[in-house]
């Protein structure tokens, strides 16, 4: 898998040492959504993320991501969860259902679970633009994933009273 891609606006250092991600691809449009999952890694991989630590559950299609994402949500083995897919116009029928059932689902898992999810599925025109925001051509949107999930792990982290530097220590009163 490719890799190596630059944040378009990176905001200083990000630490990601100690923080447990979920990831949660569709394969559907794969070859748009291999490009964000690789993104996505070296952001987290760049932060100093533990590759152990990062746990990349394979779904079907975009659909399947809210479930999927819930169910990971659910064992408490993640302070944050990327979800990536790829909706494209024109290759379904029911393309707006697709995208506005995802989105809510996702959005519905992160309420009922607590665990916060970066949202990485595009909702393309066209083929073009999914091209150009996979990171194909410029930026690629699952590196500013990875940061923000980074980003919200540590804020998750903080909420449940845990330290991501050093995971597992019993928190002083
Ligand atoms: N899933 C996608 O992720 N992107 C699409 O563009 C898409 N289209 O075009 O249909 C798509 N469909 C599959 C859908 O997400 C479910 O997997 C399927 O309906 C089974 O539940």
């Amino acid at each position: 898998m490719a890799g190596n891609f630059k944040s378009s606006g990176t905001r200083g250092e990000l630490n990601a040492a100690g923080l447990r991600f979920g990831v949660v691809v569709s394969q559907f449009n794969s070859f748009i959504t291999d490009r964000l999952l690789a993104g996505a890694l070296d952001a987290l991989k760049q932060a100093g993320a533990d590759e152990k630590a990062i746990e990349i559950i394979r779904v079907p299609g975009s659909f399947e991501i809210p479930l999927a994402a819930k169910n990971l949500a659910a064992t408490g083995r993640c302070d944050s969860i990327i979800c990536i897919g790829c909706v494209l116009r024109g290759e379904t029928s029911h393309y707006d259902y697709v995208a506005s059932e995802t989105a809510r689902g996702i959005q519905l898992a992160q309420l009922d679970t607590g665990v916060p999810m970066a949202f990485c599925v595009l909702t393309c025109d066209t083929l073009e633009q999914a091209i150009d925001r996979a990171g194909l051509k410029s930026g690629n949107k699952g590196y500013e994933c990875g940061l923000a999930a980074i980003e919200m792990g540590h804020i998750s982290r903080k909420l449940s009273g845990k330290s991501a530097a050093v995971p597992g220590r019993a928190r002083k009163r």
